[in-house]
């Protein structure tokens, strides 16, 4: 009887997993290349490109609103975690401390190591998306991207960037590294867009 229970399909949860995608146990690392090694205290980021050049070290991040956020985290490659918990800076509340021209309309997130990845700026700045420096309440693992990455909760994970070192902003679309490599420009979940055809 238990068992029969335990199996019953959780319809909730189902409606969280978008399709084609299966549930991860634990939480798998997915890294192309070497994984680079930054100290928060030499952790720079920068901004630029049409935004006025700025440059944030660890403590200006520190200084700007701790937003707690929880985001199911969908892997282009089939995987989705669920309710992982984040503490880190809102893109909105970041973005407050910067002068971007209302010509930019694309930003191409760098990391230390050289990945890149693209957004357009309605996918980018959004409430839901955050700079993350906690992960279940620990300083963000390097292997995940710590000390700093951004989460994109609303597309596959590759728009996340770990060991983020800045944002370039454009007034066009520049393909990241997994962008240039045949993965979609967009990458919603819910619509499965993987791959470019
Ligand atoms: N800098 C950097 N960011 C990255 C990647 C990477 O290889 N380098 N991989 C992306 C991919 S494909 C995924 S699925 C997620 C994986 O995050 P995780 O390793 O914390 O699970 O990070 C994304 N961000
Ligand atoms: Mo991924």
């Amino acid at each position: 009887m238990l068992g029969k229970f335990f199996r019953k399909p959780d319809p909730e949860l189902g409606d969280r997993v978008p399709p084609g995608q299966h549930l991860a146990s634990g939480f798998p690392v997915l890294t192309y290349g070497e994984t680079p090694s930054v100290d928060q205290s030499a952790w720079e980021f920068h901004v630029w490109g049409l935004a006025t050049p700025a440059t944030f070290h660890w403590n200006d991040f520190m200084a700007m609103p701790q937003s707690d956020f929880t985001a199911d985290f969908h892997c282009v490659t089939t995987w989705s975690k669920l309710d992982v918990q984040w503490t880190g800076v809102k893109v909105t509340d970041f973005m407050k401390h910067i002068e971007v021209p209302p010509t930019a309309t694309h930003v191409l997130q760098h990391c230390y190591g050289g990945y890149t990845t693209n957004l357009p700026l309605e996918d980018f700045v959004r409430d839901e998306n955050f700079f993350a420096h906690t992960l279940f309440g620990e300083p963000l693992p390097v292997p995940h991207g710590g000390p700093m990455r951004t989460v994109v909760p609303h597309l596959y994970a590759w728009k996340s960037a770990k060991w983020i070192r800045g944002l370039e902003f454009l007034d066009h679309d520049e393909a990241g590294f997994w962008e240039r490599n045949g993965y979609h420009h967009r990458g919603d979940p819910w619509e499965e867009e993987r791959y470019s055809v």
